[in-house]
Order: structure tokens, then sequence, then C-alpha cells
């Protein structure tokens, strides 16, 4: 399209107040990423995505090393890259469409993967860990014995966090905010393929059987449910609360042994239970005679194979954790104030907890105290722990930390749950804490004065893995018995880490 059209489509788009950036966009952005700003080669330039990325007037006057992102500073002044920011990070007038048909048509699989009938290496297949590194876009695939980096491959932009494994350990799916959802085959050290499930994505969650994955979508208002084995769309399903309301979708999980996925919706009081047993998986006759009042289209009509069960809830939820049998489901209200129990079996909520300061359930976890399984979940708001016992709700500790942290996570093979501070002046520490008596026994500081967060272990829960999240960050392995550091990985801004066996077999002390 020549200039000229492209100046007029972005006016179009944007309206008069926007038309001198608009144009600017339509000139020298549209190309990469979209006419519409949803991303083409380039990622999508909308407020949903850019959010929380830092530095955009930097990135547009001097491009981004590594990538095909160029400078512009010599053909636009700075007063015209700050309107290019503003209108980048204003929402789109319309909820644009993204339908099946679009799905299916930008699936595009990797012309030269061959799948490898064994492993490509000596490693351990099932205790690989994959090191999310945001600093540029790749993922690195860690030998989980030696610690050697196996293969670094790039992933579209904005990849969050949670990549979901296949069953067997051997595939793992990687969602970006963009919606993109890429499969890597983790024997051949290979990509097969990827596919843009939704404009603006969530999370991904796995089903119980390998068969399905679920895409959270806030961009168009939907879950896409995606065949594992192809990346194909098998449906889409637009998110409508009963009253009528479209919703975006927090997040989606995998509720194993309910064979299903439960998602919460972000702007209507419902939970979603979506049944991926083709036998009809929560809403078989043992569960239905307990469902309340005002379930029943999940009973008639709705059987078999993703049949939706809606729970309502009194105010929408948020940021979930659920105990290890997925009977109860715990979420925050959006206010931050309160966690809410709701029992998944009666499709109710059972109980109220105070829970101040944004806790931030979907870094919670679980293990054996006295007896009893008790949870924990850290604050954003607040340098505090919260340690609930899941068999009455009460709330056994608050321990006190240096600050707001981010990340929980142990190991059974651990005393100890290891907790991130992430916020504040003591963003550079880390506190062990001991699982039985609920003291800080210790607290690491591997890099000073720089932000450390995230851990996770070896299968075997010998080394604890901890990112030092900055640019030219790291990865560093820790001896999880002896606190010792072993080895310094340099990696570029790693995030999560996420080690195969122990999520194939929803480890005590990892969550979700
Ligand atoms: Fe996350 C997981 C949502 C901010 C890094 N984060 C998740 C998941 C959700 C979520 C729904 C679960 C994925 C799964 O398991 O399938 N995160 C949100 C937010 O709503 C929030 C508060 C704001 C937002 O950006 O939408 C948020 N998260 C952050 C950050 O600021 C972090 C620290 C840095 C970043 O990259 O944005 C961050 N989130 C992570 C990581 C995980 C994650 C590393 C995976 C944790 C794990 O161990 O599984």
């Amino acid at each position: 399209m020549d200039k000229a059209k492209l100046a007029a489509a972005a006016l179009l788009l944007a309206g008069g107040a926007w038309a001198e950036p608009a144009a600017d966009y339509a000139e020298h952005c549209a190309s990469c990423h979209g006419e519409e700003r949803l991303g083409g080669t380039g990622p999508a330039l909308i407020p949903e995505t850019l959010g929380r990325v830092r530095g955009i007037e930097d990135v547009i006057a001097h491009g981004r090393p590594a990538t095909q992102m160029l400078g512009f500073s010599d053909v636009l002044d700075e007063a015209q890259i700050a309107g290019l920011v503003e209108f980048i990070k204003t929402p789109l007038e319309a909820v644009p469409e993204w339908t099946e048909a679009d799905i299916a048509a930008s699936r595009e699989m990797a012309p030269d993967y061959a799948p490898a009938q064994a492993p490509v290496f000596d490693a351990d297949p099932l205790n690989i860990t994959l090191v999310v590194e945001t600093g540029d876009h790749h993922v690195s695939v860690l030998d989980g014995d030696t610690f050697d980096v196996l293969d670094r491959f790039p992933t579209p932009y904005a990849v969050h966090g949670g990549p979901k494994f296949s069953p067997d350990g051997r595939y793992v799916f990687i969602m970006s905010r963009d919606g993109w959802v890429q499969k890597y085959d983790i024997w051949s050290l290979k990509e097969i393929g990827r596919v843009r499930a939704g404009l603006n994505s969530r999370n991904i969650a796995m089903s119980e059987d390998g068969q399905w994955l679920a895409v959270a979508n806030y961009l168009p208002q939907t879950l896409t449910i995606l065949s594992t084995e192809t990346l194909e769309p098998v449906k889409v399903m637009p998110v409508v609360a009963r009253d009528g309301t479209p919703s975006r979708v927090s997040a989606v999980y995998q509720a194993p042994q309910r064979k299903s996925f439960i998602l919460a919706l972000k702007d209507a009081p419902e939970i979603w239970e979506v049944t991926t047993d083709p036998e009809g998986g929560p809403f078989h006759d043992g569960f239905v005679h307990s469902y309340e009042k005002g379930m029943e289209e999940s009973v008639g009509a709705q059987k078999g194979l993703f049949a939706r069960r809606r729970i309502v809830v009194e105010e929408p939820l948020d940021d979930f954790f659920f105990d290890p049998d997925y009977r109860h489901l715990i979420g925050t209200n959006r206010e931050g104030t309160k966690g809410v129990v709701v029992n998944l079996i009666v499709g109710r909520e059972i109980a109220e907890l105070p829970l101040p300061g944004m806790p931030h359930l979907g870094s919670g976890i679980s293990w054996e105290r006295n007896g009893h399984r008790v949870m924990a979940t850290p604050h954003l708001n607040e340098g505090v722990l919260s340690v609930i016992d899941t068999e009455d709700w009460s709330i056994v500790k608050t321990i006190q930390t240096h600050g707001p942290g981010f990340f929980l996570r142990s190991h059974e093979t651990s005393p100890h749950v290891w907790a991130d501070v992430f916020f504040g002046p003591h963003k550079d520490e880390v506190h062990i804490i001991d699982k039985q008596t609920l003291e800080i026994v210790a607290t690491l500081n591997p890099a000073p004065g720089k932000t450390v967060a995230h851990t996770e272990f070896t299968r075997d829960g010998r080394y604890a893995l901890v990112s030092i999240w900055e640019d030219d960050g790291a990865v560093v392995v820790y001896d999880a018995q002896t606190l010792q550091e072993v080895r310094r990985l340099p990696m570029r801004k790693p995030s999560g880490k996420y080690n195969v066996w122990n999520k194939i077999t929803f480890s005590d002390g990892t969550s979700h």
C-alpha cells in the first residue's frame, strides 16, 4: 500500500485528534506491526500488550538490539515519538474480531521439522529446565544435571509465564501476550509451529489427556481451544456471562482430577468449568445431583466434550490457587482485600478469609505441616506471606518479609520455601523459610542491588535455580541443602523457569 493510502487508513482508524501520530504510525510502523496495531512480523502495539513496557520512546528512537526493530531517531523528532507512544497506548475503539477461520489461517508449521525418534542429547529429558529470557524473547533449554544450554530458541514477543508441557514431557507450548502459541519439541530441540489463538491473551492450560490446549483471551473475549497435535483451533467459545455481559478471561487452569478447564471471568461474577472428558467430566451423574439450582444448563443440553458449567460467585474473582485434589479454589476479589474459597463440587462459595494487601494466589504453593495441608501465598502490596490451613481455611501465620514478593517455590525433598522479595529496597533478596517452623532461616543476596526472583528446582530437588532479573542477568544455581552457589549462567533478563518433571507431576512446591 502506498503512503497516501496508509495515511488515509490511519486517519480512518484513529479519528482527527490522532491524525499526525496516526500518519506517522502508518508510514513507519504499520508494515511490521499491522495497520490496525494488532501485530504482524512485529508485536501488537496496543495498551493490553504494552501496559507495563517501559522505555518505549527509547525503543522507537534507537531500536531494539538483536531484533528487526530499527531506530527511527533520524526520521522522527522527539515530539513525533512522544505522539506515537501516546497513540499506541490508546485503546482500540472496537474489540476486533478474531474468528476460528482467522486463527486457522495464522497457523505456521515449520516446513523442515521432522520428529526425532529419541532425544538428540544425552541429558535426562525429564530433567530439562526451560528458562524464559524476556530480555531478548528467547527460551534457553537447560540440561538439569550439567546446566549446559542445549538450545536457545526465539519466542514470539512478550512471553509472560506458564509454558505448558504435554503429559509425557516431550512437547512444550509457550504463549505470548500477543496471542501466539508456539509448539516446541524438546526431544528434537526444534520448533514445530505456531498459531495466533487470540489477539491479546493471558495464559494457557493443557487438558488432562494432553489433547487440548485452552487459551484465555482478553481480546477478543473468548476462550480458544486448540488441538495440541496440529495446533488447529477446534472451538472458539465466546465468553458471555449469564446476564449477557461479554467478559475477558483472566486466566484458565487445568483441573486434572476433574478432567476440566477452570476459567475466571474478569468482567462478570462467574467461574466457568469446561469439561475435556467426552463422557461429560464433572457433569456426569455422580456430580449432577449436587449442583446448585440454576446450574441446569450444564446438566441437560450441555453434556460431553467442552460442555460448560457456570459457577456464580458474589463478585469477579482473579488469580487462583487450587488445593491438590482440585476440590477447592481460592480466588481474590478485585480490590485484593480478601480470599474467597469455592467448592468446585457443589459449585458455590464456602468460606472467606481476610487476605489484605493483594495476595498473589497464582504463586501459592502447598505442603504438609503437622498432619495438615497448608498453603502459602505472597502479597504484592505488603511484605508478608500468608500461610493458610486448607482444612478449615484459617490463617496459620503471617510471615513478615523484607518486602512484597512475587513467587514461592519448594520441592518434595526440600525443607524450605524459597520466597523472593521482588519490590522495594530488598529486591535483591530471597528468603529461605522453614516449612515446619515457618521462620525465615536464611536470606540470600546473589547480586546486590539487582532484582532477584523466581526459583525452580531440578527434578530431584538437589538444586534450586534463581533468576537475576536484569538484562545482563543470570540464573544462579544453588545447592538446595547447603544454600551454596554452584553455578552462574549468564542470561538476558531471565524470568520464569520450568522443570519438565516438576511440572508434569504437579510436584509439591510448584504453582499450578
Ligand atoms: Fe505474571 C504467571 C498474570 C505480572 C511474571 N502471571 C502468571 C499467570 C498469570 C499471570 C495469569 C499464570 C500463568 C500460568 O501458570 O498459566 N502477571 C499476571 C498479571 O495479571 C500481572 C499482575 C499483571 C500483568 O502483566 O498482566 C502479572 N507477572 C507479572 C510481572 O510483573 C512479572 C513479575 C514479570 C513479567 O514478565 O511480566 C510476572 N507471571 C510471571 C511469571 C509467571 C507468571 C514468571 C510464571 C510463574 C510460574 O512459576 O509458573
